[in-house]
């Protein structure tokens, strides 16, 4: 049950051309740089952000995924349960000293990004691994945090943030739920 929106579409596409902007002033242009989307919505996400970083800089950002999978029955409730695994990771390219920007719609107790990690060790020796998110709803259980975030939501443990993106959903919104 929807308690409400935080998010709308035009607050998702500021939100993303701000994070693009940022990513590029962070890393002083798009050298070395590659994005990569955690699935499944991260992917959308990531696609995104590389085509705002397109039109601002004209130049094309590499993008890659990687696929976790949290073995869970109750989504909410996966803390202290089994860890995230790795079902796939596509990645042209070797990532030797780039500077990966890991792209995901929710970050919650980090375990995630932290599977994510240690997927891209296998590409070669990143320089740096950086973190944007669409909502950071706060729980980590890990030292991980985002340097780019669309929006802190604080969340309670029975609440959930629902993230309909229209390459998925066929609307753009973020909502705050009641489990
Ligand atoms: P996503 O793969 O598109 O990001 O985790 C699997 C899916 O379930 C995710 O979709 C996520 O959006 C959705 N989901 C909804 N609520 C939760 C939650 O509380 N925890 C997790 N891990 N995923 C949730
Ligand atoms: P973490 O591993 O940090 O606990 O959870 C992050 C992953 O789980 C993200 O890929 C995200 O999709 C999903 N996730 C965790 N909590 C939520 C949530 O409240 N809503 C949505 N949509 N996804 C969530
Ligand atoms: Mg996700």
């Amino acid at each position: 049950e929807q308690k409400a929106i935080v998010l709308d579409d035009a607050a998702i596409r500021r939100g993303m051309t701000r994070i693009a902007h940022e990513i590029l002033e962070k890393n002083k242009g798009v050298d070395g740089l590659i994005l990569v989307g955690i699935k499944t919505r991260g992917v959308p996400l990531a696609k995104r952000l590389a085509e705002k970083i397109a039109h601002i800089e004209g130049v094309e950002v590499p993008i890659g995924e990687v696929d976790i999978t949290l073995y869970r029955d109750d989504l909410s409730k996966h803390t202290h349960q089994e860890e995230p695994q790795l079902k796939g990771t596509s990645i042209d390219g070797d990532l030797n000293n780039k500077t990966v920007v890991l792209v995901d719609d929710v970050l919650y107790t980090g375990r995630t990004v932290r599977a994510a990690m240690d997927a891209l060790m296998d590409y070669g020796r990143p320089s740096q691994i950086q973190l944007a998110v669409l909502v950071d709803r706060g729980h980590r259980e890990l030292p991980i945090r985002a340097d780019y975030v669309g929006k802190n939501v604080p969340t309670s443990h029975d609440e959930v943030i629902g993230v309909h993106l229209s390459e998925i959903d066929s609307l753009d919104q973020v909502g705050i739920y009641h489990q």
